[in-house]
């Protein structure tokens, strides 16, 4: 597996290294019952800071194919929250571009269709791709025309060649899973048409590193964003970085609008300048987070541990990827955590990765009854919180680790 010595984006070979976390398996290699026994690979999983672009990335490459395997369990509309917040965007954008039938949108990663489905609906052609096979089956489906493919600059090209340049480019929660960054950020500006615009979400590192989501580090995210880092990578390949827009979702995100011509809003500036006055781009700002991880690790797990010695059971709520960095790094175990329970039909029955914690569907909450529940996808807290009435009202307490542990 190749370690990189320079940065994904500006090839600078100035790397601060801030955060090792270990070696853990694949967040998302959910293991099936059969495959118990066999030996799970592990990858060391260390952070850096680039000194020249501010680009904070991983050093180590998973090989693509292996990380979004035909059993990649990941699919976008099992949570409501995200099918609203899409739905949100895509009617923004109709209204705003004033797009119809003779448009065309793509989505990047675009996964079960979740997205897209909305201009379908609207009567907006669209082209969806995705590696995972499983989420690609879904969104054809569900009638949203959809490539399974791996993007880049070729696809791009070949796309381009059969005239189909997009209106609008989606791409959330995908710049930051490419191994080829500056080949995914080109092949955008070729498949964009000149008056197009690109929009683009991921998870904001401000907001990872000053929460303590260090969950959210893991293979699949190679590189973790600020508005310094992302202008620098969309300026290299001929896009303006020209709106800006922060959401809650995911644990706080950076919703970007590139285009093919220079007009910056004030939004866009006055993040620049405020990431340089905190300094979010300069080493310094990161050079206690490993400190303040392995603070973490220790009051979850004494909390963990206080509530093990009063005889009480624990289980846990998602089997989310970062869920899996949690229990690995912080490892616990099925000697703390009964099983784990999420909605998602296709991780029930497996098994996390690593301490092969068996997973459920929610429904156990009732019927096991654990008495505490550890929170770990808490990006969703209040989502989960609101459909587990009845595990509350049954004297049920969650617990949200991050970004320290409240019991609630
Ligand atoms: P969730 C994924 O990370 C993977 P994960 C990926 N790498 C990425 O970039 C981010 O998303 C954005 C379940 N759930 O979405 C669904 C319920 O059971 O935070 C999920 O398995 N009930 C592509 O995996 C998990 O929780 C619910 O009510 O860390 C949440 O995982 C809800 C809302 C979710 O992402």
């Amino acid at each position: 597996m190749p370690t990189n010595t320079t940065c994904r984006s500006c090839h600078s070979d100035s790397l601060y290294q801030f955060l090792d976390l270990g070696r853990v398996p694949l967040a998302d290699g959910l293991v099936s019952a059969d495959d118990l026994e066999k030996d799970e690979p592990r990858f060391p999983l260390v952070v850096a800071f680039c000194r020249h672009c501010a680009l904070v990335q991983i050093l180590e490459t998973v090989a693509p194919e292996t990380l979004f395997s035909d059993d990649y369990p990941y699919y976008s509309s099992f949570s409501p929250y995200i099918l609203k917040h899409s739905k949100a965007n895509v009617d923004e954008l109709i209204e705003r571009r004033k797009l119809g039938p003779r448009s065309f949108v793509v989505e990047l990663a675009s996964n079960d269709g979740y997205l897209l489905k909305n201009y379908v609906d609207a009567g907006v052609p669209v082209l969806g791709i995705d590696p995972a096979k499983g989420p690609v089956e879904a969104a054809n489906n569900a009638g949203v025309h959809t490539l399974h493919a791996f993007f880049g600059e070729s696809l791009a090209r070949q796309l381009a060649n059969e005239g189909k340049r997009a209106d609008i480019i989606h791409g959330n929660n995908v710049l930051a899973h490419v191994a080829d960054t500056n080949g995914f950020v080109s092949g955008i500006a070729t498949l964009l048409k000149d008056d197009g615009v690109a929009v683009i979400e991921a998870p904001y590192v401000k907001n990872l590193i000053d929460n303590c989501e260090f969950d959210t580090i893991y293979h699949e995210h190679l590189c973790y964003f600020s508005v310094t880092s992302a202008k620098a990578l969309f300026k290299a390949h001929g896009l303006y970085l020209n709106d800006v827009k922060w959401l809650p979702i995911h644990g706080g995100s950076l919703r970007y609008y590139c285009e093919k011509s220079e007009n910056v809003s004030d939004n866009v500036s006055n993040m620049l300048e405020s990431e340089h006055a905190v300094g979010l781009d300069r080493s310094d700002y990161y050079h206690k987070f490993s400190q303040r991880v392995a603070t973490l690790k220790n009051s979850v797990n004494t909390l963990l541990a206080d509530i093990k010695a009063e005889g009480k059971s624990i289980a846990a709520y998602g089997a989310a990827a970062k869920g899996a960095t949690l229990i690995n790094y912080m490892e616990i175990g099925t000697d703390t955590l009964d099983f784990v329970v999420d909605r998602n039909v296709h991780k029930q029955g497996r098994y996390m990765p690593g301490h092969h914690i068996p997973i459920k569907a929610p429904e156990a909450l009732i019927h096991s009854a654990p008495d505490y529940v550890l929170m770990l996808a808490w990006n969703f807290a209040d989502e989960i919180l609101a459909q587990q009435q009845r595990y509350l009202e049954g004297g049920g307490r969650f617990i949200v680790p991050v970004p320290e542990p409240r019991v609630l």
